[in-house]
Formats: C-alpha cells, sequence, structure tokens
C-alpha cells in the first residue's frame, strides 16, 4: 500500500526564519513555498534524495498547526507516506478500524491528494497519506 516516505512535516514559527538552517546549512534543494488555505498553512518544501522535508507556518491561529506549536514549540509534526492509490488506502484502513481524521482525500501542497489518519491510531505519530497528482 505505502510505496515511499514523500515528506517529514516539520512545524515552525516562521518560515524565514527556519529556511536558512536547512537550505543554507543542510544544503538541501529548496523548492519553493506555497500557501495551502484547506490545511491553513505555509509551506516550504525541501528535496532530499526521494524524500521532502515540509516546513509548516500556520497562517491563522485556529490552524491545527498553530495548535501544535501552542502546545510543543517547534519540532516534527507529522510523517507522510506516499500511497498510489489514495481511496482504496483509506477504505482499506478504515475497514480495518483505524481512526482516519479524513474519509476522503483534501488537496495538499504540490498537487498531491492527502489524508490524515489520527495520532491516536498511529502511536502518537500524526500520519498522513499522500498521493501526487490528481
Ligand atoms: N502529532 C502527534 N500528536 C498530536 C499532533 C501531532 N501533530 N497534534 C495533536 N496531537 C495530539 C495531542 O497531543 C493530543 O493528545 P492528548 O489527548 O494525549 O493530549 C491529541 O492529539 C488532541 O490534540 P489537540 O491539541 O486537542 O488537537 P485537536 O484534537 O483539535 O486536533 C488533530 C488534532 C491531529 C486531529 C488535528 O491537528 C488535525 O486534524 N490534523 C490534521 C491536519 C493537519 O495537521 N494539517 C496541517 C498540515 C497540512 C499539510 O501538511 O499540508
Amino acid at each position: 500500500m505505502l510505496t515511499k516516505i514523500n515528506h517529514i512535516g516539520v512545524a515552525v514559527k516562521s518560515l524565514e526564519e527556519s529556511l536558512p538552517f536547512y537550505r543554507d546549512h543542510l544544503g538541501m534543494s529548496f523548492a519553493g513555498i506555497e500557501t495551502v488555505d484547506e490545511q491553513k498553512v505555509r509551506v516550504a518544501m525541501l528535496q532530499i534524495g526521494e524524500s521532502k522535508i515540509e516546513l509548516l507556518e500556520p497562517t491563522s491561529e485556529d490552524s491545527p498547526v498553530a495548535k501544535f506549536l501552542e502546545k510543543n514549540g517547534s519540532g516534527i509534526h507529522h510523517i507522510a507516506y506516499e500511497v498510489e492509490d489514495i481511496e482504496a488506502a483509506i477504505a482499506k484502513l478504515t475497514a480495518e478500524g483505524v481512526r482516519m481524521i479524513d474519509q476522503t482525500p483534501r488537496c495538499g501542497a504540490h498537487d498531491t491528494r492527502i489524508a490524515f489518519l489520527h495520532p491516536k491510531s498511529s502511536a502518537g505519530v500524526l500520519t498522513e497519506l499522500c498521493q501526487c497528482g490528481h
């Protein structure tokens, strides 16, 4: 069902303050900044091999990332696994009793469709399914 780790999401207070470490000190390839209105975040994508690091900055006080930052400060927010068929993956996990946050895919950054699993179902790690392209 899963093909690879697509990205790891890191919650940050400011993209502009956090980006230089990843782009300049670690030398990751910076693929630009995008606003994902549906998720209330600004996202900076950094490529590392086949995977990415996604820096997430909240765009409003009721963003899930704002709540996370308030509680935990900056840090790893989620792991996203790539799937070939997101509807099939959601159906399989739901049938197996996994607690899904999203029963239908939503729009993610960089032309992806995404769905989150609740961290209570995944050993405390917020987990995202991600299908590239539409
Ligand atoms: N990782 C692990 N646990 C998390 C978490 C995270 N990122 N966010 C919340 N939790 C835990 C909390 O610690 C809390 O645990 P306890 O009950 O043990 O204290 C529990 O989940 C409930 O947390 P909460 O602060 O009360 O937050 P909510 O229930 O309102 O929301 C969640 C939590 C995961 C359902 C919500 O953040 C959500 O729907 N997330 C999915 C969407 C999202 O995160 N979008 C931003 C990224 C978008 C992108 O990548 O494009």
